[in-house]
């Protein structure tokens, strides 16, 4: 029998630091009700999507705690599980968690993967967590590792009604080992969420390049690891720094299914044939026959320093 599954990239235009949750829940809620009018079965938010992408900016420690959730959902988070229920839609959405550990405050970028019915069905804390603790010189500010730990969680992936989901957040697109490990696992589909600045400031040089970096990174995982991704931007000027959009389904050939057009709040809907990931295994791909995982590292050791050219 064909497997289907209709994704749903639901971007966000920016999420201002004046914005109150209640007013970010709301409109999230509007684009899971458009998500589902268009027969999406699944949706992804993005990256810290409740809040501006504070890190930012050094904070001070008296204002940071607002800016996490200490229990999803909690009493302002719960209209979106609750819409998901009476829709019937999951979604996975990117929050900054705060949890209590062995009496210790530990802190994360996390995702978490929710089913139709409104239940928790899955967490991700990202591993690749990019940027510094403190402000660098002639750096753009991204103060990530002030402000998260890397997640202590790796790639774990997720049932969904038949369907093998895998999360990933925002620089975690970049690195070919997320999507490897999760094809790995199983996973047939990728849900990333991301925060991606227009402009950094140590490689102007490379201005030209951030819709071309975040497609290229997304369409070469899907296509060597035979996965559907769903990948939905925070975009827009969030608090004075322009934020790249370009939220898009991609399909396990490498092709863009689908593709945002604004910078706004945008829902982006691809009917994804699940079957394709195994016509693309047929053709390529497949692992079993010839994949040669334990002569890889044999390989590497052997390589040793270049030889010497010698002429005959
Ligand atoms: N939020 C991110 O992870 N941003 C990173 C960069 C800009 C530090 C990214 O890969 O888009």
């Amino acid at each position: 029998m064909a497997r289907w599954l209709t994704l749903a990239a639901c971007q966000t235009g920016p999420v201002q630091r004046a914005s109150t949750r209640a007013h970010t829940v709301a409109r999230l809620v509007a684009l899971l009700e458009q998500a589902a009018s268009a027969g999406a079965e699944l949706a992804v938010f993005p990256e810290l999507a409740l809040t501006t992408f504070f890190p930012r900016w050094v904070l001070q420690p008296a204002e940071i705690d607002a800016l996490y959730e200490a229990e999803m959902p909690g009493p302002v988070t719960q209209p979106l599980y609750d819409a998901a229920r009476r829709l019937g839609i999951g979604f996975a959405i990117g929050f900054a968690e705060r949890v209590m550990v062995d009496g210790k405050v530990r802190r994360f970028n996390s995702m978490e993967l929710v089913g139709p019915d409104g239940q928790r069905s899955g967490r991700y804390r990202k591993m690749h967590v990019p940027g510094s603790t403190e402000p660098e010189a002639g750096t753009t500010v991204h103060l990530e590792r002030r402000y998260f730990e890397p997640g202590d969680l790796g790639f774990p992936v997720f049932d969904y009604g038949g369907t093998r989901i895998g999360l990933a957040l925002c620089n975690d697109r970049r690195w070919p080992e997320t999507y490897r490990m999760l094809c790995l696992a199983g996973a047939e589909v990728v849900l990333i969420g991301y925060n991606t600045p227009q402009m950094l400031s140590e490689a102007p040089a490379l201005a030209h390049l951030r819709m071309f970096h975040n497609h290229l990174p997304m369409q070469a995982g899907a296509y060597q690891n035979t996965l559907w991704i769903a990948a939905a931007a925070k975009a827009g000027l969030e608090d004075g720094q322009a934020l790249i959009g370009g939220s898009c389904i991609v399909a396990p050939t490498g092709e863009i299914a689908a593709q945002a057009l604004s910078l706004d709040d945008e829902v982006v809907v691809h009917r994804a044939d699940l079957d394709l990931i195994a016509a693309c295994q047929a053709v390529n791909f497949d692992f079993a026959r010839y994949r040669r995982p334990n002569d890889y590292g044999l390989i590497v050791e052997r390589a040793g320093p270049p030889a010497a050219f010698t002429s005959p």
